[in-house]
């Protein structure tokens, strides 16, 4: 029965205020299958900046699809999103899971933190659930033997090799500082570039750690100054990295400071202030203006958001599509049937050619170095490698500093 259009919106309005979303979910038309693709971001809080930029790249992929009219099984079908805030919490995150899997999601997109996607990962795979982090680069997410479990950028094993490399080799450190935020991101990627840094000849002369919800390091970058370190590295996210910056520059410490794709954000700038000056951070993928299609991406981004991309959205979007792709080639929207294509995915993305290994994990992800100058992120150089543990690494002759 078609639903008259005073009653649509009635009906909408019911099912939004019952299920706490703020958008109202599209009613399917007669003769459309409705398959739901689950998002979780942090969409509150200190990190909502860039769950809002993860969940925005999804949306703008689901709305293409349904433009597009897209038929799969001979029906056609509207992808509806659910979107839920974990607010980076671990706990929250197998809540949210569990609400999305509840509620029969076909596909899950995220989440965005490795803290929240490795023990949400289980419960996706439980239910059989195909789940693509478009941004969790912790390691363990892809090695706990799960099927369901796919990521559409390089790993911070490989991260956080090419940063030891690339500290030790470009910028020549002997004695390094390492401060992290002892989430499984921020650690993980610390302990990757500690190994590297220490096996390409550097000392780590200190090893502090903080908290991703910290904002005042006086103490421990007190103690970092006495033992001068070249460069300090930083394993978190900008709403901690930005004040950290902040304080090394007002407690006068002269270490180049280096951190991960957490801290490659206009936000970082804006919250460090002309002490971001000089910064680096990483983030795989090649830079957006050399991604096949980064730059039409970004045009349309801002056209139906009005506001740049914070981070990691051609990440998100890219993943929706490839889901999407994948149910195409096995002409069924059934977790089970489209799973085996899924790990079959060849796809030319907006970030990349993207294809998985036996893990879930990108093939041959690279990584590109920025560095803020004149108040902006530029790219200093673009590093290769795999996401396998036994890779070789090369640096790519691709440097924009003319
Ligand atoms: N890749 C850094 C931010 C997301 C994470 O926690 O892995």
């Amino acid at each position: 029965m078609r639903l008259s259009g005073r009653f649509s919106l009635s009906l909408a309005a019911a099912v939004m205020i019952l299920s706490g979303c703020k958008e109202a979910p599209p009613l399917p038309k007669v003769g459309e299958l409705l398959v739901k693709i689950g998002h979780a971001a942090p969409l509150t809080g200190i990190q909502a900046h860039i769950g809002k930029d993860n969940e925005n790249g999804v949306r703008l992929a689901i709305e293409e699809a349904n433009a597009a009219g897209i038929v799969i099984g001979g029906q056609k079908i509207r992808f509806q999103l659910l979107s839920e805030d974990d607010q980076a919490d671990p706990k929250t995150g197998t809540i949210v899971a569990h609400k999305l899997t509840d509620a029969e999601i076909n596909g899950m997109i995220g989440h965005l933190n490795s803290g929240t996607t490795i023990p949400a990962s289980r419960v996706y795979h439980d239910a059989g659930i195909p789940q693509i982090s478009p941004s969790a680069t912790n390691p363990k997410y892809t090695r706990q033997g799960f099927k369901s479990a796919f990521r559409t950028m390089a790993n911070d094993e490989q991260q956080g090799k090419l940063l030891g490399e690339f500290a030790t080799g470009q910028l020549a450190a002997k004695r390094i500082a390492i401060i992290d935020d002892r989430t499984a991101y921020g650690q993980g990627l610390a302990d990757e570039f500690e190994k590297s840094a220490k096996a390409n000849g550097a000392i780590i002369v200190a090893r502090e750690f903080t908290t991703d919800k910290s904002t005042d390091f006086r103490a421990i970058l007190t103690a970092i100054k006495g033992k001068q370190p070249d460069v300090l590295f930083f394993g978190g996210m900008d709403p901690q990295g930005g004040p950290l910056m902040r304080q090394i520059k007002s407690l006068g410490i002269t270490a180049i400071f280096l951190g991960g794709d957490g801290i490659y954000t206009p936000e970082f700038i804006k919250l460090a202030g002309d002490a971001a000056e000089g910064a680096y951070g990483s983030l795989p993928g090649v830079p957006l203006e050399k991604m096949p299609s980064g730059i039409a991406f970004r045009d349309k981004y801002k056209a139906r958001y009005n506001r740049d991309i914070q981070l990691y959205a051609p990440f998100c979007y890219d993943a929706v599509n490839i889901m999407i792709e994948a149910m195409k080639r096995a002409d069924s929207v059934k977790p089970e049937r489209y799973l085996p294509e899924l790990a079959k995915t060849d796809y030319d993305g907006v970030t990349t050619r993207i294809m998985f290994d036996e893990k879930g994990d990108l093939k041959g992800g690279a990584i590109t170095l920025y560095q803020v100058r004149n108040g902006k992120w530029e790219v200093a150089e673009t590093l290769a490698g795999t996401p396998t543990e036994s890779s070789s690494t090369t640096t790519l002759a691709v440097d924009d500093r003319g």
